[in-house]
Order: C-alpha cells, then structure tokens, then sequence
C-alpha cells in the first residue's frame, strides 16, 4: 500500500470520547505518561517538527489530538497521564479521558505504548500493560529516548526491562529516538504492516 509518513496533517482535537472523529480509516492510539515523548515521536515518524506540540513543560496534551497519516490511518495522541500543570482536578480529566478511550467501544486498531527507556515503568505503565495484556487489543511497546545510552547500554537495558515488565509473548517492543531519529524505519514498516499488511 505504501504509507506515506510525510504526509501527515494535523486533523483536529476532543476533549471528550463523544467528541472524536468518525472512524472511517483505522486508528493508531499513542499511550504514555506526560513526557514519554508521545508528541515529539508523532513528529519523527512524520519527519514534521511543527506538527505536534512538544514542550519541556509536561502536560501538554491535554485533549486527544488527531493526526490523518497520508489518508490512510489516524494517530490519536492521548494525553499523558500521571501530571497535571494545574489543579487535581484536571489531573483526574486527563487521565480519565486516556482512560475512557480504551473501553469507550471505540475501535482501536493498534496501541502504541511509549516508556522513557531510562526510568523504570511506573505504576500506571505495569497498570497499562497489563490491561492490554488482557484487552485483546494489538500493541507494540516502544521505548523512547534511546539516543541518551549507548548501543550496549541499550541492549542490557532492554534485558532489565524485558524482565520488569509483562509484555505479551507476540507484543512488538521497538527502541527509537525522535531526536537522532533512530528506531523509526523500523517502526514506519511495523505499524504500516499490522494495519494493511
Ligand atoms: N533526548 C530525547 N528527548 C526527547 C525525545 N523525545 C522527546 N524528548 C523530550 O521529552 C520531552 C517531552 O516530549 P513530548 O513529546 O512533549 O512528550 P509527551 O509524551 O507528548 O508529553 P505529554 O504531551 O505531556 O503527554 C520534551 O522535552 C522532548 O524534547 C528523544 O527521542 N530524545
Ligand atoms: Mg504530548
């Protein structure tokens, strides 16, 4: 079919599940905490910096944002749970809208779900995991980051992590860097694949 990434455009926003687009391509959900890199890698696989809004600020996101991928598939970025800038309140909006999204009967036809490879999973991560586990939902685990370790730190990371988290046996794990765009051929090809392979 050939995907073309460069070809992604911004779509639109909602800041609730009643509000999302209609589903007529299939759809690619981005999951993580604030900071993952969910923005930025929308942005690497596009070869597009102004395309999402990355901050050093976490908290960003706080709607999900829809990107078109060449006509072909949406990119829904979540908002990252686990911060909020503002108030408690907001926090808990957030993370209920990431996690309406899953059991809103919305169709889903593969998770991303991105950890900063340098810290450990946190409890809303091993959470996570373990809901897709047990979801029947497709999802690869992509490690972002991985520009700050060397080619052997990463190797005996990825160990250490393999052995932390319960990933599925069939569940993809991908290791990127938006910023030295490392990992994305690999991923460009997986994602493309799963959905029209
Ligand atoms: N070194 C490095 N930094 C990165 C990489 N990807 C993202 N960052 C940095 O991590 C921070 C957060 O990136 P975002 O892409 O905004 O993270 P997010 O997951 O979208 O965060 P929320 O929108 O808050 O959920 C920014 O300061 C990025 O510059 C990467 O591959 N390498
Ligand atoms: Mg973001």
């Amino acid at each position: 079919m050939g995907v073309n990434f460069r070809n992604t455009v911004f779509f639109g926003i909602a800041s609730d599940v009643s509000s999302c687009p209609d589903q007529n391509i299939p759809e690619v959900v981005f999951s993580g905490k604030s900071n993952a890199g969910k923005s930025s890698l929308v942005n690497a696989l596009a070869d597009n910096k102004r395309l999402a809004r990355v901050s050093q600020t976490p908290g960003k996101t706080q709607s999900v944002v829809y990107f078109n991928v060449d006509r072909k598939f949406y990119i829904a970025d979540l908002p990252g749970y686990g911060y909020a800038r503002t108030s408690k309140e907001k926090k808990e909006k957030f993370s209920k809208l990431a996690e309406d999204y899953f059991t809103s009967g919305r169709k889903i036809d593969l998770v991303l779900h991105l950890m900063d490879i340098r810290h450990d999973p946190s409890a809303e991560d091993v959470g996570m995991l373990e809901f897709l586990n047990g979801s029947g939902l497709n999802y690869f685990v992509v490690f972002t980051k991985c520009d700050k370790f060397s080619r052997q730190q990463l190797n005996k990371r990825l160990g250490e992590l393999s052995k932390i988290l319960d990933f599925s046996e069939d569940a993809a794990v991908f290791a990127v860097s938006s910023e030295k765009k490392t990992g994305l051929d690999d991923l460009r090809s997986a994602i493309e694949e799963h959905l029209f392979g």
